[in-house]
């Protein structure tokens, strides 16, 4: 297999041969936003979200490493910001790396003790997401918020647990501010 690929360091873009894609849209996201009728009153077929992933080794590896570019597109869902429906890692103990390239944003972490803080991300922000830690990107700008990533291949996404659960607190654009909400 060919284990080398190009990252366009300005867009986030990869090229490569050997590449996953995923798209998420309004219609992928249902559970994930706190206003669920504004959701629905958009165009299903709306980008949210897109993913380029390089994964050289088969899923749940032990000792290998993935790395991807997530492109989260701008827009809200009623006052909350297009956002990834974020994840603990299954495997509990797996940590991550998210880097900034474009665009600005807010990277949501969640302990396990259900404390939710919010960081700034903008490009080259570099930014460790702790074991145990569940993790959000939100777009908060005008423009496209491009970050690239790097996580162990045995890693696993656990999302059920956000959508029963969900993130104690919310980004949502309050008198045009970016604002951390704590879920009533
Ligand atoms: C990232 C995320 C990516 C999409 O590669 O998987 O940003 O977010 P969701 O997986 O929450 O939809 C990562 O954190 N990998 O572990
Ligand atoms: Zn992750």
């Amino acid at each position: 297999m060919n284990t080398d690929f190009n990252l366009d360091i300005l867009t986030g873009e990869l090229e490569g041969s050997q590449l996953y894609e995923t798209l998420r849209t309004i219609r992928d996201m249902e559970g994930y936003y706190h206003d669920e009728s504004a959701r629905e009153g958009l165009n299903p077929q709306t980008p949210v979200y897109r993913v380029q992933a390089f994964q050289p080794v088969p899923e749940g590896t032990e000792g290998g490493l993935f790395f991807g570019t997530t492109f989260v597109y701008p827009g809200l869902v009623g006052d909350e910001y297009f956002m990834t429906k974020g994840h603990f890692h299954v495997n509990g103990s797996r940590s991550e790396y998210y880097v900034t390239l474009a665009g600005v944003g807010a990277l949501i972490l969640m302990d396990e003790g259900r404390r939710t803080t919010v960081t700034p991300m903008k490009p080259g922000s570099v930014h460790y997401i702790p074991a145990n830690t569940a993790h959000r990107v939100a777009n908060v700008g005008d423009s496209v918020l491009a970050f690239m990533a790097c996580w162990p291949s045995d890693s696993g996404h656990d999302y059920g647990s956000i959508t029963s659960e969900g993130f104690s607190a919310r980004l949502r654009k309050v008198n045009g501010n970016a604002t951390l909400v704590e879920e009533a």
